[in-house]
């Protein structure tokens, strides 16, 4: 891990930003991204294929990020030039709040990734679902979020509008490049157990149909900052008890690994639209 202190999270990602530029853009002429990408589980294989490559570290090399702990999440940071032109900062793998190391390490990347400029966030995830029609491998755009964390990146008085906290023109524009892409609403527990049957009831009571570990924190994050989210979820596996079957680890990883070159196409030709 690359320590810093997150205390005041925007002057650690201030930190973090100023690395990548020095080490990163400016060694190659370019001044700032505009737009960041996180690849969740099942996500990140096609990664080299994810524009012409600018330049690419090890995530523990820039301050305030760590390697993902989980088994399948990747763990660098990817400069990229999309096809359209544009400077795209690609993180595999993230920071969970189950870790246990708050709030701030969790949304560093989102910080850091507008501080560098970025006016667009694409937020991807591994996840349950709880529509019986979304088989293993089925992508699924987020239309909006319940925080079932109990947390905030905010501080204080901070009173940020989330009546549209997933763009509906990025999700537009998803479906421009796969228009059979469903919709659903993202539930997020803090894990890092997976939810009881019960659980997952609930979270279909309140009107979810995503259940996950990640994406909520960092879209409030990302709109604090003024960045446009776009959220599309991997449905990996069946919620708990909508499937009778248990869950299995493994099992997500595979979804992910079966998805991998449908996903990469999505995430090439969103690049391309963007
Ligand atoms: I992959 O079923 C994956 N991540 N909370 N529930 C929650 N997170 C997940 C799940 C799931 N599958």
């Amino acid at each position: 891990m690359n320590t810093i202190d997150f205390a005041d999270p925007s002057a650690a990602a201030a930190t973090a930003a100023d690395h990548v530029r020095r080490t990163l853009l400016a060694p190659a002429g370019i001044e700032g991204i505009d737009l960041a990408l996180v690849l969740g589980s099942g996500w990140n294989q096609g990664v080299e294929e994810l524009g012409e490559e600018i330049a690419s570290v090890p995530l523990d090399e820039v301050p305030g990020f760590s390697k993902p702990v989980v088994q399948g999440h990747g763990g660098a940071l990817r400069l990229a030039r999309t096809p359209n032109g544009k400077v795209a900062m690609v993180l595999t793998g993230r920071t969970h709040f189950y870790e246990g190391r708050g709030v701030a390490p969790v949304v560093h990347g989102v910080r850091t990734a507008a501080a560098l400029g970025a006016t667009m966030l694409v937020l991807t995830n591994g996840c349950g679902g709880l529509d019986p029609a979304w088989a293993p491998g089925t992508a699924v755009l987020i239309a909006d979020h319940i925080n079932l964390t109990g947390a905030t990146p905010l501080r204080g008085a901070t009173f940020i509008d989330m009546s549209e906290a997933y763009s509906r023109r990025l999700m537009t524009v998803a479906r421009q490049v796969e228009p059979s892409l469903p919709e659903g609403v993202y539930v997020q527990f803090s894990g890092p157990s997976y939810e009881t049957p019960a659980e997952v009831k609930m979270a279909g009571i309140l009107g979810g149909s995503l259940v996950g570990m990640s994406t909520a924190l960092e879209t409030i994050a990302a709109r604090e900052a003024g960045l446009e989210v776009l959220g599309i979820s991997l449905v990996t596996n069946a919620a708990a008890g909508i499937s009778g079957e248990n869950l299995d680890h493994q099992e997500v990883i595979e979804a992910g690994k079966q998805a991998g070159p449908r996903l990469t196409s999505l995430l090439q030709g969103l690049l391309a639209a963007l």
